[in-house]
């Protein structure tokens, strides 16, 4: 396989020790609940605002190497008509984009969904690239059902978009973050969604060897361990410390760029915790860091509550939420 030093360089730019990424990447629509927590209507002009306090909170660099973008995000500006992609990296943050085009239902498989997205991804991967974009998301959704579902043909299938999707990134000079996410939602237990994360990450390293994706260029994007947000017994930081190194020997090479969070709907304070339990535990074989969108924009947006007049504290709110997580990232909480 040719190495491309340009992918390992902005792997490593990414996963910088105590640095994390922010999932800013919300389609259009997942922007207006955002913007309906701060009693703000769905308009451009609104999404726009939102964006801009998130990528000009002062000192974010400190703690944040990347940011990913949506679409409609990454072809917009600061008020001064700056493309915010310029801004964040004048900052030294690195752009990234959300290439998947959401989930369809998978025909003969009850509540299975496959995400979209393939339809020519080397050209807009060429126009996100000048726009300034050196890495990208793909997220796949695996729900956590009954004993049947997930079911392996509905992994290998999401599997095998994603190994798709990275191949047509790293040709493009851009860096894949590839993201199963096993949903939280549910009652499952904390060994079935140990099983199941398991089984979904060895697929998708099969199928990316398979296809020949190179792995030193390419982050994943995981969820933590953890028993379903119904079920009766929630699982501790330790535990999910425990359950979430434990499903990663089994199932990441060693030859991974590295590992990053998604926050799955879990609350900003317990990301953190499990974040930190998880670091707590020692070096492993892979930079292991976060890239949560609601846990690291909840605590802004609540100190905004949308008024012009609370613009600044929205903005120390952020970085105060980073510098948590990046100390959580460090094991130092
Ligand atoms: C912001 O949520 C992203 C998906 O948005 P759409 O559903 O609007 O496309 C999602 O990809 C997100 O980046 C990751 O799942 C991580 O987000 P959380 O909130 O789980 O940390």
């Amino acid at each position: 396989m040719k190495k491309n030093t340009k992918l390992y360089e902005t792997a490593a730019a990414l996963l910088e020790t105590g640095k994390g990424i922010l999932a800013a990447d919300e389609s259009d629509s997942t922007a207006g609940k955002r913007l309906s927590m701060v009693h703000l209507p769905n308009e451009p002009e609104h999404r726009r605002n939102f964006r801009e306090l998130l990528f000009t909170a002062p000192d974010i660099e400190k703690y944040i190497s990347g940011v990913i973008l949506y679409d409609s995000t990454l072809r917009e500006a600061t008020k001064e008509s700056i493309p915010f992609a310029d801004v964040l990296t004048a900052r030294g943050i690195v752009p990234g984009i959300k290439v998947d085009l959401g989930t369809k239902d998978l025909e003969g498989f009850k509540g299975e969904v496959v995400s979209q997205g393939l339809d020519n991804l080397a050209e807009r991967f060429a126009e996100y690239y000048d726009l300034g974009a050196r890495f990208a998301k793909w997220r796949a959704v695996i729900t956590i059902d009954d004993e049947e579902t997930p079911t392996d043909a509905a992994i290998k299938m999401n599997c095998i978009m994603l190994a798709r999707y990275a191949q047509i990134a790293q040709a493009s000079n851009i860096v894949p973050i590839v993201e199963p996410e096993v949903i939280h939602e549910g009652d499952h237990s904390l060994e079935r969604a140990e099983m199941v994360t398991t089984r979904t990450l060895q697929i998708l390293f099969q199928t990316l060897i398979e296809y020949k994706v190179d792995l030193a260029g390419l982050i994943l994007k995981s969820s933590m361990v953890l028993a379903g947000n119904a079920h009766s017994e929630q699982t501790t930081p330790e535990e999910v410390a425990n359950a979430t190194l434990r499903t990663f020997h089994m199932s990441v090479p060693h030859t991974c760029a590295g590992i990053v969070f998604l926050s799955g709907g879990q609350t900003p304070e317990r990301s953190t915790d499990n974040l930190n339990a998880i670091a707590k535990l020692g070096e492993q074989p892979w930079p292991i860091t976060y890239s949560y969108s609601r846990a690291i924009e909840e605590p802004m947006l609540k100190a905004w509550g949308g008024k012009p007049e609370n613009e600044e504290a929205a903005k120390e709110a952020l970085r105060a939420t980073c510098e948590r997580n990046s100390l959580a990232s460090l094991g130092k909480l």
